[in-house]
């Protein structure tokens, strides 16, 4: 039996904690989560009210975003892992076998740098560059001064977000199998745990995700699997793709 340090998750209901969150469960890891939701001024703490933002930046995030990881180890170290390509290779370290870990973080070397590249870029370019400005438009300009600016960070995140959906679709397999590191892969790795998230997001921002046929295909086959059914359900979220 694995036995694997004490985890606890700092997440949100449908945010991109739901990558890790998911992932958790596909590999059977054991873990605590603390479910944060946005207080006054659009900032986290705990939804049962043990932490506040503030509590939050001190002691466990100090960008004050999610996800965090909490690890606790058998001999007292603890370490707060922070960042989405830190959190999910962590997790990944974890597998519970060596076939886990083959197919969760990629079987070769290059499959493995090909991962942290996906990540790094959907982290990036994705949700900082893209989400990060439709969302956040007032981190670029002073929209209470000028509205119009503000409007035109919004309009040029969507293009940048359409981008990447394009850029996704062009690096997934072509053929009707396979995941997001090849057409010979038979279990999902951290990357498509990952473009998932983005997916979903995708659907609920109003881009047209039924337009990229490859994204839509792997996003479906993710749906199916027991893990993310269960992340979906404890999220009190919808399915996307519903039966
Ligand atoms: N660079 C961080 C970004 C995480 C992030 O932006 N998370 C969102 C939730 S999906 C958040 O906490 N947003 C609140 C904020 O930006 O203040 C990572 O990759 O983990």
């Amino acid at each position: 039996m694995a036995s694997f340090p004490q985890l606890t998750l700092y997440r949100a209901n449908g945010s991109c904690a739901f990558i890790p969150h998911s992932v958790l469960r596909e590999l059977g890891i054991p873990f605590t989560a603390v479910r944060m939701t946005m207080g006054a001024g659009g900032l986290w703490e705990a939804a049962d009210g043990t932490l506040s933002h503030a509590e939050y930046r001190r002691t466990v995030n100090a960008l004050g975003v999610i996800p965090s990881l909490k690890v606790e180890e058998a001999d007292g170290a603890v370490a707060v892992i922070t960042e989405m390509p830190a959190v999910l290779t962590y997790i990944a370290s974890l597998a519970p076998t060596a076939g886990d870990a083959q197919h969760i973080a990629g079987k070769t070397a290059v499959a493995r740098a090909l991962a942290v590249s996906w990540l790094a870029f959907l982290s990036g370019q994705l949700h900082g560059r893209g989400y990060g400005a439709l969302w956040r438009p007032r981190r670029y300009v002073d929209g209470a001064r000028y509205p119009d600016a503000e409007k035109l960070v919004i309009a040029g995140s969507r293009v940048s977000i359409a981008e990447c959906y394009a850029l996704i679709e062009g690096r997934l397999p072509a053929a009707d199998a396979g995941f997001a590191l090849g057409t010979l892969e038979t279990q999902p790795s951290l990357v498509d745990f990952n473009v998932y998230l983005f997916y979903r997001w995708g659907v609920e921002n109003g881009f047209a995700m039924d337009t990229y046929p490859r994204y839509t295909r792997l996003a479906r086959a993710m749906e199916t699997r027991g893990s993310v059914k269960k992340a979906i359900e404890v999220e009190e979220l919808d399915f996307k793709f519903p039966v």
